[in-house]
């Protein structure tokens, strides 16, 4: 714990005015997110999906870092919904990070809510998604952070940015999956299909027509913003025959490395550069499951978009465009990649962490607890071997209030809800999951 003395204290108060002064070319952004059902076909099929303004993915939002995002989120849709703006550090604005009945009680349907607070300090890709239920399967979107004016990025500037939105689509109603895994016990079906900037791909029935195009110029170097906004998979992310240059991930700079596979978790962003160093053609960009667990159902499809080459384009050759170049995805279990890429990151500059430890915590964290009470059914407990599937840390799962969100309960000291009983262990894994 730290102690603030007078000093200190006059010392943060001096920080505060100037750091208030640097700002001053911040802007406040307002937006309008309309949350409603709208028409939305893939696989053959036409679903009402829950979207931002009737756009899926929903819009991207560009600020600079020390801007403000004042959006007013207005629920058309018959579910509950919150919005939670991921990887955005809420610094004295807690309630505006989103996850329902944890900072706020969800926005009914016909109510309405605004989110206000300032991106501080963050520079590069996040993005913004649903925290109720399953709705983020579909209700998300890019957050783009540029440098301040003035400012530039700590590598040559891209010619050209492209956010990458890896997603995860059900050829169902996303909330009735969640919801029939609650129900039983099990685990809920995989995904249908994967989808890149919402597109499926040339992989897919019906879906060759709409597949995104990423354009790009010989000799050019261009960004790709690569956002994981899967539910619950893990993905491995490639461009045949080009090398992916990794300078930030999570909205941080990196230390650039260069790999040929990136490997995101869900929530996860990395930004890469690529450059227009291959003959001038028709490239895939692919992503598939990296699945560490054995014996576990997954989606096992592969996602497209094309890169393309203007000069080799459609249009440029009077439609009669090369067949894309296909990447060679890691294998689903290719553990040693994935720890390849992970331990390529570093930090721009030496960072000094603490190293002194003043208390050890041990945590252990599972999925398929057994987690079957004798006053529960059978048709409840259809998870393996008669077991509900749920999640755990440290032998407890969390279930979430009904009437006060945490932070409202912690803020006005409402008895029975932060203290109360917040460890009864007999929710299921799919309304855990962030
Ligand atoms: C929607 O949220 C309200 C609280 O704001 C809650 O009482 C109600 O149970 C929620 N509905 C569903 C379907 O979760
Ligand atoms: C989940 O998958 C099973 C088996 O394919 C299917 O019978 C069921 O309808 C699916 N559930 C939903 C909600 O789509
Ligand atoms: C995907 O899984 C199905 C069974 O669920 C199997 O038939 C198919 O061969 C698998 N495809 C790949 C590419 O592994
Ligand atoms: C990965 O899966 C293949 C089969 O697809 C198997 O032969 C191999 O042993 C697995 N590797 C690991 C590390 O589990
Ligand atoms: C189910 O039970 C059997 C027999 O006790 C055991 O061998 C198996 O590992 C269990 N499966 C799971 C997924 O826990
Ligand atoms: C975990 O919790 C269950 C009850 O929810 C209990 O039966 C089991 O013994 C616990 N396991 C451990 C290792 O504490
Ligand atoms: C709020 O809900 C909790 C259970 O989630 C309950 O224990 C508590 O009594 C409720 N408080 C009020 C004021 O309704
Ligand atoms: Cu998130």
């Amino acid at each position: 714990m730290e102690i603030f003395n007078n000093f200190s204290f006059i010392l943060l108060a001096v920080f505060l005015v100037f750091s208030s002064a640097l700002s001053a070319d911040a802007e406040v952004q307002r937006h309008k997110f309309v949350i409603e059902a709208t028409k939305v076909k893939r696989l053959c099929k036409t679903h009402n999906t829950i979207t931002v303004n009737g756009m899926f993915p929903g819009p991207t939002l560009e600020i600079k870092n020390g801007d403000t995002l004042e959006v007013l989120v207005v629920n058309k849709a018959r579910y509950n919904v919150t919005i939670h703006w991921h990887g955005v550090r809420q610094m004295r604005t807690g309630w505006a990070d989103g996850p329902e009945f944890v900072t706020q009680c969800p926005i009914r349907p016909g109510g309405s809510y605004t989110y206000r607070f300032t991106v501080q300090g963050q520079e590069g890709t996040l993005w913004w998604h649903a925290h109720s239920s399953w709705l983020r399967a579909t209700v998300y979107g890019a957050l783009i952070i540029r440098p301040r004016d003035g400012e530039s990025y700590p590598f040559p500037k891209p010619k050209r940015e492209t956010p990458i939105m890896l997603g995860e689509w059900w050829d169902t109603n996303p909330i009735d999956v969640v919801r029939e895994a609650t129900r039983t016990g099990a685990a809920p079906n995989v995904s249908d299909a994967y989808t890149i900037n919402g597109q499926p791909g040339d992989l897919y029935k019906c879906s060759s027509k709409e597949t995104t195009i990423v354009p790009i110029d010989s000799g050019e170097t261009n960004m790709l913003r690569v956002i994981n906004a899967a539910l619950n998979q893990p993905l491995f992310f490639k461009v045949a025959n080009h090398k992916l240059t990794v300078v930030g991930a999570d909205a941080s700079y990196t230390k650039p490395f260069t790999t040929s596979v990136l490997m995101l978790g869900p929530g996860q962003t990395t930004d890469v550069l690529i450059r227009g160093d291959q003959p001038p053609s028709r490239y895939y960009m692919a992503a598939r499951a990296y699945q560490s667990a054995q014996n576990a159902p997954f989606d096992n499809t592969t996602t497209t978009a094309i890169l393309e080459y203007n000069s080799a384009s459609c249009a440029a050759k009077k439609c009669n465009a090369a067949t894309p170049v296909m990447p060679s995805l890691p294998a689903y279990n290719d553990t040693n990649t994935v720890t390849a890429f992970s331990q390529s990151f570093r930090s721009r500059q030496k960072v000094e962490v603490p190293t002194d430890i003043d208390e050890n915590l041990f945590f252990t964290i599972g999925l398929g607890l057994n987690n079957c009470p004798p006053n529960f059914r059978k048709r409840r407990c259809q998870g393996p071997n008669g077991t509900r599937f749920t999640a755990s840390m440290n032998n407890v799962s969390f279930v979430l209030p009904r009437n006060f969100s945490l932070l409202q309960a912690h803020q006005q000291g409402i008895p029975g809800v932060c203290w109360g009983n917040r460890v009864i262990s007999h929710t299921n894994v799919a309304s855990n999951l962030s």
